[in-house]
């Protein structure tokens, strides 16, 4: 899809002039976008990841814990898949606003690539360095993006997402170091490269919708404060998109239809593009990747 044929899709959600502003910066922060009754099934359903995480002593396909998890204290990085794990997240895209929000900026025929609930735990939780999603998951067009929900009230100090406006527009950044292993972060001389002063931080009240398209440079700061941080991200793109390289979080739903109907033609932009490691075994987290574990499941990527 291009931006010419996604503003042919009637916006539903947000207004024109929310569209044309992720279409310009590559991101968007939709203020209470997802209501009260959505967000206490989701928090329950987190509740519940967080008591079965007690039992959890290193991570796993789908628990990302920190080094110092405890069962009497638990620290958790991720739920990877939540989708697969408790149906309120499938429901939350098909049934509930979010797939509609996304049809206004990927065009009327959206479909799901995967999904992941970082947390950012309080007085601690993790730093994400500054990267683009491309390379991580290369489709055969731009029109992907990732949807985060704050499940509760994100402040400046509770370590939102930030964006640079109108790097969507290139250049896409090498994950690999010099010595050609994958650091899922753009290297130290391309990040000191950043013009970081448009930078656009997403906070909010709870509900709030986060956009960011998947070429946009993002990062987020540690979390300091004694608030939890808990994001809920689905990466979607438009039907047409076509992923060529192996999925790393594996679901039941990959490729499925969230709205509109399946392509009958994959669109193709034209490039050449880094490939990512063979990401067919899954991957660790980003925040392992990033701070560089050892031992960890696979090879560690988004
Ligand atoms: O959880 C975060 O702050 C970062 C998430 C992110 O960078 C991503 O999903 O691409």
């Amino acid at each position: 899809m291009t931006p010419d044929e996604i503003r042919k899709t009637p916006c539903r959600m947000l207004t024109e002039s929310q569209r044309e502003a992720y279409l310009r910066d590559g991101g968007l922060c939709v203020e209470r976008a997802i209501g009260a009754d959505w967000l206490e099934r989701l928090r329950a359903a987190v509740a519940r990841f967080v008591e079965r995480s007690r039992g959890i002593t290193r991570s796993d396909s789908v628990f990302d814990i920190e080094p110092d998890h405890r069962a009497d204290a638990p620290r958790l990085r991720r739920v990877s898949s939540p989708c697969d794990q408790d149906p309120v997240f499938w429901e939350l895209l098909t049934e509930g606003p979010l797939g509609d929000l996304a049809a206004d900026l990927l065009g009327q025929d959206v479909k799901f690539y995967q999904a992941k609930l970082n947390f950012k735990w309080a007085r601690g939780g993790a730093e994400v360095k500054w990267h683009q999603d491309q390379p991580f998951f290369p489709h055969t067009n731009h029109a992907v993006a990732t949807f985060g929900i704050y499940l509760e009230e994100c402040g400046p100090d509770q370590g939102p997402l930030r964006i640079l406006p109108g790097s969507q527009n290139g250049p896409i950044h090498s994950h690999y170091d010099a010595a050609g292993t994958w650091r899922g972060e753009l290297s130290t001389a391309d990040a000191a490269g950043l013009d970081t002063s448009g930078m656009v931080e997403f906070t909010g009240p709870a509900g709030s919708v986060t956009v960011h398209n998947y070429m946009t440079v993002h990062s987020s700061r540690q979390n300091l404060s004694d608030l939890g941080r808990p994001l809920l991200l689905y990466v979607l793109s438009a039907a047409d998109a076509m992923p060529y390289t192996a999925q790393p979080l594996k679901s039941r739903y990959e490729q499925r239809i969230v709205r509109g109907a399946p392509a009958r033609m994959a669109h193709h932009e034209p490039g050449r593009f880094l490939l990512p490691p063979d990401w067919s075994g899954g991957y660790g987290s980003i925040f392992a990747s990033q701070q560089k574990e050892e031992g960890r499941l696979a090879p560690a990527g988004m």
